[in-house]
């Protein structure tokens, strides 16, 4: 606790940087980021990122195209925001743009995508030695017992049994990594959704799952092994425990994040209620309104941190 106290009252001088955690990557001579198509050779990657302080992550390349461009807006950058140019533009796996100092970049979707693309970002701000970053991952969800259109702030990230691990196999065998996230970004994000309007949103806790039919309990996939009964009860025990919505990336994000001392959030808006359904039914146009929920909180977020609002 004393530790605590006085790393705290010092944190205005202690930079916090990005650490890998692997004692090879240090004495390799080139990083090749092949998912990127960046390397340590072929870009100068501190003068590219180095200014990095907030990395949103989300599934889609054209949402995160979209919201490159909203920040744009946001933080008044001079330019056309339409000009903005894929970074990773030599593969077509995972999109990436910066404006100013916010990253935003796809991951597509499920677990072992965006665990390949974390690896690769973690090692580029560890390259391009940037530090004191945040980082979001904003998404849609399904919500447990909430309104379509909420966005939930995920306290704990939780696996299939509502735990707060992830697990990971290595060499045949299983290892177990925690998966909290920062409690004081979440509460801030709270805080910052109430002076927003048309902006529902609780903080909860987040169920992810390795699929998103049965493995989210779904009575509408190509296999259905259980009852509409069995599924409401599943839902119930995840009520009970805390769930507020479902997704497929959120605990290896924040297990990754924490393993390297990287404060990090999950934001996602909900698209349904899964009480009530399983298919998604909302207009078009309703969902694109859901999905910009996330964006212009978390935007929000950053123009405060930056002094902008
Ligand atoms: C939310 O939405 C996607 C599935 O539709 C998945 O990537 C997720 O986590
Ligand atoms: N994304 C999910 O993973 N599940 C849903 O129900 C909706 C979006």
């Amino acid at each position: 606790i004393l530790l605590n106290a006085v790393e705290n009252e010092h944190s205005d001088y202690i930079k916090q940087q990005v650490q890998v955690k692997n004692p090879y990557l240090g004495s390799m001579e080139e990083d090749i980021l092949y998912h990127f198509s960046l390397s340590t050779k072929t870009h100068n990657l501190p003068e590219m990122f180095g200014d990095i302080k907030f990395v949103c992550v989300g599934g889609s390349p054209n949402r995160m195209k979209a919201f490159a461009q909203f920040m744009h807006q946001e933080l008044k950058l001079p330019g056309n925001p339409k000009d903005i140019r894929d970074i990773c533009e030599g593969t077509d796996r995972y999109c990436m743009y910066k404006v100013g100092p916010v990253l935003s970049i796809s991951h597509g979707m499920g677990v072992p995508s965006i665990s390949i693309m974390l690896h690769e970002l973690i090692k580029l701000l560890h390259h391009a030695q940037c530090h004191d970053v945040v980082l979001f991952r904003l998404g849609t969800s399904g919500g447990v017992g909430l309104a379509p259109g909420t966005v939930v702030i995920t306290d704990k990230a939780v696996d299939y049994a509502f735990l707060p691990q992830f697990e990971q196999i290595v060499l045949g065998k299983v290892i177990t990594r925690s998966t909290e996230l920062d409690e004081g970004v979440a509460n801030e994000l709270l805080l910052y959704s109430s002076e927003i309007q048309n902006l529902p949103a609780v903080i909860g806790n987040t169920m992810c799952t390795h699929d998103f039919y049965e493995g989210q309990g779904r009575l509408d996939g190509a296999l259905c092994s259980f009852s509409h009964e069995e599924k409401l009860e599943y839902l119930r025990k995840a009520y009970e425990a805390g769930v507020r919505n479902i997704e497929m990336e959120s605990t290896v994000f924040a297990a990754m994040c924490r393993v390297c001392g990287l404060k990090a959030a999950v934001v996602c808006v909900t698209l349904l209620n899964r009480f009530d359904g399983d298919q998604i039914t909302s207009p078009h146009d309703v969902l694109v309104e859901y999905q910009e929920r996330p964006q212009v909180l978390v935007s929000h977020f950053i123009k405060k941190r930056l002094g902008l609002i």
